[in-house]
């Protein structure tokens, strides 16, 4: 099928230094501030707008990280109701009065957010919960929306939004594949 480039290397690195001051600006600093990945793209990330805000700020960003994963393991009836399950939580912080910051690669149906919602406040009662995505490809079937996001991407059912980081694969990019 046809392959479009939304995102190259560069863009990337830019949306996500943006998104570093925007946090940093909507709370005032980072000091009651946790960024929590969503495994395995959205964790990267995480590390690396803490690596942005520590330069900036001048001091560490606690992190910590969510393994979500669909219940039913077929990505093509995600919308017949797989449902989004909570494998691991791995956040060594007390939650409590805190503000949380999810972070995840692409926000789509929200149905994965609102697992990560449920495993922050099983941990205690966070101050808040704010949510930075790399990519919001829209279709949001359940009321949740980004505080932060890298780019908005409308699609349709059958595209599919591939994010590529070097981490795991290799090289910087997303792009966006039609059937
Ligand atoms: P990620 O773990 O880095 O986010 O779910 C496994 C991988 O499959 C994800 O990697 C994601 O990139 C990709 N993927 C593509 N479409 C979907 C989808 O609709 N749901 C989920 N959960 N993952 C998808
Ligand atoms: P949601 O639960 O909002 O439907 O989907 C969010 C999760 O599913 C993200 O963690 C992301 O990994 C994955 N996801 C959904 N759609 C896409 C997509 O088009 N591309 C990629 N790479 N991941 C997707
Ligand atoms: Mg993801």
């Amino acid at each position: 099928g046809q392959i479009t480039e939304l995102l190259d290397g560069p863009s990337m690195n830019r949306a996500l230094t943006r998104i570093a001051h925007e946090i940093i600006e909507k709370n005032k600093g980072i000091d009651e501030c946790i960024l929590v990945g969503i495994k395995t793209r959205g964790a990267f990330l995480a590390r690396r707008l803490a690596d942005k805000i520590e330069m900036i700020e001048g001091k560490p960003i606690r992190t910590g990280e969510l393994d979500i994963t669909l219940y039913r393991d077929d990505l093509t009836t995600k919308t017949e109701n797989g449902e989004a399950l909570v494998k691991q939580v791995d956040i060594d912080y007390v939650v409590a009065n805190q503000k949380i910051i999810l972070v995840d690669d692409v926000l789509y149906t929200g149905r994965t957010v609102r697992a990560a919602l449920d495993a922050v406040m099983d941990l205690g009662r966070p101050s808040h919960i704010q949510l930075a995505v790399l990519v919001d490809r829209g279709h949001r079937e359940l009321p949740i929306r980004a505080d932060y996001v890298g780019k908005n991407i409308p699609t349709s059912g059958v595209e599919r939004i591939v994010v590529r980081l070097t981490e795991v694969d290799k090289e910087d990019n997303v792009t966006l594949h039609k059937e």
